[in-house]
């Protein structure tokens, strides 16, 4: 599969010189882990590559693009529509649905320039030319690292290796997720042979909590119910305990896995006050069977994966909980 597809995508970039790279918008780890990857990869073929970025990555993700060639779209929209005229080969990693691009979609559309799509979500849509869907893989760092490989292992160096561990580590909730398999452990042997200090990956991604963002955590965890009959967590925050913590993008990542936490509770969800977009956005999780993506489109205008997914309301937080609580007991059939 990946030996195929790696001869197809080296086809493609026989006599190309400009390649444009594109993750997801609210990038996370291995969205800019397999951006960055493939990047450095590239560059090292003798192409010119940049990475274009819907939007800016959280603060704490900030070390993993500091050395490349990097434009968000939301701050220099004109540099990208002039980076898009030049290019002639565009890669789209980690996201299957231009939606997740947000209005840089726009963009894309206007242009008419072949997509490599590399990805790892459900239900792929179909806007590229050459495309790799696994979504039986836990992460697209680890798709990455596969093509990579295939096409020349010699060129994947300390570097490369670090973020493409970044990626896998977060996507597979270090390695505890059900799609984590022998395979990414493998890959993991191979990424500590290239020298990573991983030690010091894991405390970049995970010990970097600002005062205000534990202190955000501790009223989640003071907000939680449960619904116990049905294995169910969730908490609320408002847009005004927000203002309180000097809430920043990011801040709230993670806090929606406290819930999976307790004992017997298979659901746990967290709803969070948009002021801004003026909605309710929610993250949920679940664990083995039960699949939140599926409850996520049916209720909430949402989707992801089956045990990790999100959406939104329109709705006041008193309306959307009352909601919640009613669609879920529906959801379980209970
Ligand atoms: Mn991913």
């Amino acid at each position: 599969m990946y030996l195929d597809f790696s001869q197809k995508l080296n086809k493609v970039l026989e006599g190309v010189t400009k390649c444009l790279i594109i993750p997801h918008k609210n990038p996370d780890a291995d969205a800019l882990g397999s951006s960055m990857a493939l990047s450095s990869f590239l560059i090292k073929l003798g192409k010119n590559t940049k990475v274009i970025l819907p939007n800016s990555p959280p603060n704490y993700l900030e070390w993993m693009i500091k050395n490349h060639d990097v434009v968000s779209y939301e701050k220099s929209p004109e540099k990208i529509k002039k980076h898009l005229s030049k290019s002639e080969i565009i890669f789209a990693l980690d996201f299957n649905s231009l939606k997740r691009i947000g209005t840089l979609s726009n963009e894309l559309e206007k242009i008419n320039l072949p997509i490599i799509m590399i990805d790892h979500h459900e239900s792929p849509e179909k806007f590229s030319s050459l495309f790799l869907s696994k979504p039986e893989i836990g992460s697209t760092c680890e798709i990455v690292y596969n093509v990579i490989k295939s096409i020349n292992h010699k060129l994947i160096d300390k570097e490369i290796a670090t973020y493409i561990y970044s990626g896998i580590l977060t996507d597979t909730g270090s390695f505890r997720y059900p799609l984590t398999s022998g395979d990414t452990h493998t890959i993991i042997s191979e990424l500590f042979k290239k020298g990573i200090d991983h030690t010091k990956i894991h405390e970049k991604i995970y010990d970097n909590f600002s005062f205000d963002r534990t202190r955000l955590l501790s009223v989640a965890l003071k907000n939680l119910k449960l619904i116990e009959k049905l294995g169910v967590a969730y908490t609320i925050l408002s847009k005004e305990s927000l203002a309180k913590h000097n809430f920043k993008k990011g801040d709230t990542e993670g806090f929606v896995n406290f819930g999976l936490r307790i004992e017997g509770i298979s659901v746990s969800v967290i709803f969070i006050e948009d002021a801004a977009e003026n909605i309710i956005k929610i993250s949920f999780r679940s664990k083995n069977k039960i699949d939140v993506n599926k409850f996520a489109k049916k209720y909430f205008n949402g989707g992801g994966h089956k045990n990790a997914s999100g959406g939104f309301s329109n709705n006041s937080i008193i309306e959307t909980e009352n909601k919640f609580i009613t669609s879920i007991k529906d959801f379980l059939r209970v």
